[in-house]
């Protein structure tokens, strides 16, 4: 996940478009032809939980993502990525929820970052022929430095359930996010009601469950002790207390997901291919092995030596594929 600099050359926005109620129709309608469950725009405003993500680094939750510090005050304004943004066209792609495994559901099969932006790269396309000949569109999809799920919420896609995750009403929380900048002012989605407000009510099933109790309060998680930091994202061996509560997992966790009522509408799915790896298999790897296995998947990010400590740790936990 690299901090994306701005490459746009500063020079003034395109002008209006005649008709920016159709271009947005336009941008939604392609949005969906190529595939993503839920889409919206958003107008260029200064996101509103900046200030809750600085105090979330203050406190130290985000632990060795150090990525996260470097490029905090990009998340501050759209402009960081690109000069005179005036829309966000926010998408969310739903992943096959499929079964019980040891991987994530979202880093099974093609890594979702290649599909987003493969998709969202068409829909450039078809809009380019709509905009102003001088627009300008950047694709972004979870490492550019922006506040997704923020984004995603405030363009209409949904609400942020108390594990913090988007929640697409009707489809759940197992979907991607990405993000289509332009400084071509289109017309926003209307959304009604508020954006952040709970719409949990009183269900704590997600922190219930969490194997690590890994959130500080609803929507707030320690990143040092969820699963998916634990697997993915910490370099270095692990603490006892951190290997007992993988449980086997190799690669993220989606506990706080499968107990979510919202993602019963997509019931129970027989377990796809990929959900899970032979941890003796995978410890038998050397690096031009797992670059030839895992190149181009998700999983590539927990690096060869991360994925064979957590397949370590799960052969000494007796679990097997
Ligand atoms: C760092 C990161 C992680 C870290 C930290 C997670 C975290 N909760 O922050 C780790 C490695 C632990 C992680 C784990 C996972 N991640 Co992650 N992660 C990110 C990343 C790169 C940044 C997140 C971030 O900024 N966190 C900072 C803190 C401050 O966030 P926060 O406290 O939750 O507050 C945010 C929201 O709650 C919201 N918000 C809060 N209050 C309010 C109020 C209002 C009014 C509004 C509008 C919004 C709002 O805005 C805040 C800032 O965005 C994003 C991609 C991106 N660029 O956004 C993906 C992302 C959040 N991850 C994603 C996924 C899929 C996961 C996992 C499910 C993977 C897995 N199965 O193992 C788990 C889920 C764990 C969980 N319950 O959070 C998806 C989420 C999709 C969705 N449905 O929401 C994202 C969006 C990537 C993507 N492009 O699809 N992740």
């Amino acid at each position: 996940m690299r901090p994306a600099a701005s490459r746009a050359p500063r020079r003034p926005p395109p002008p209006l478009p005649d008709d920016s109620a159709g271009l947005s129709r336009a941008a939604v309608d392609s949005a969906r032809i190529h595939g993503f469950a839920a889409a919206g725009i958003l107008a260029s405003a200064r996101p509103v939980s900046f200030e809750r993500y600085r105090g979330w680094l203050a406190q130290g939750l985000h632990g060795e993502m150090a990525y996260l510090e470097r490029d905090a005050a990009a998340r501050s304004s759209f402009d960081a990525i690109l000069p005179f943004t005036r829309s966000v066209i926010a998408v969310a792609r739903a992943i096959p929820a499929r079964g019980p495994g040891n991987v994530a559901k979202y880093a099974r099969g093609e890594d979702y970052h290649h599909v987003v932006r493969r998709h969202l790269k068409a829909v450039i396309e078809d809009l380019r022929p709509l905009a102003p000949r001088d627009a300008h569109f950047r694709v972004c999809v979870d490492t550019a430095p922006l506040l997704e799920r923020e984004i995603a919420a405030r363009a209409g896609l949904g609400f942020l359930g108390k594990n913090g995750l988007l929640v697409v009403p009707g489809l759940g929380s197992h979907v991607v996010l990405g993000e289509i900048l332009t400084d071509v002012a289109l017309a926003p989605t209307l959304v009604p009601g508020d954006p952040g407000a709970d719409r949990c009510g009183t269900c704590t099933a997600c922190i219930d469950a969490c194997p690590t109790a890994a959130f500080v309060a609803p929507r707030v998680l320690d990143a040092r002790k969820c699963v998916a930091y634990l697997t993915i994202e910490k370099r270095g061996p692990f603490t006892a207390a951190e290997e007992a509560a993988l449980e086997g997992r190799l690669f993220g966790c989606d506990v706080c997901q499968d107990v979510c009522p919202f993602n019963e509408a997509r019931g129970a799915q027989p377990t796809g291919p990929g959900a899970s790896l032979d941890p003796a298999e995978i410890l038998a790897l050397d690096a031009n092995a797992f670059r030839a296995r895992f190149f181009g998947s998700a999983v590539w990010r927990a690096t060869h030596e991360g994925l064979a400590r957590n397949a370590a740790a799960a052969l000494r936990r007796g679990v097997r594929a």
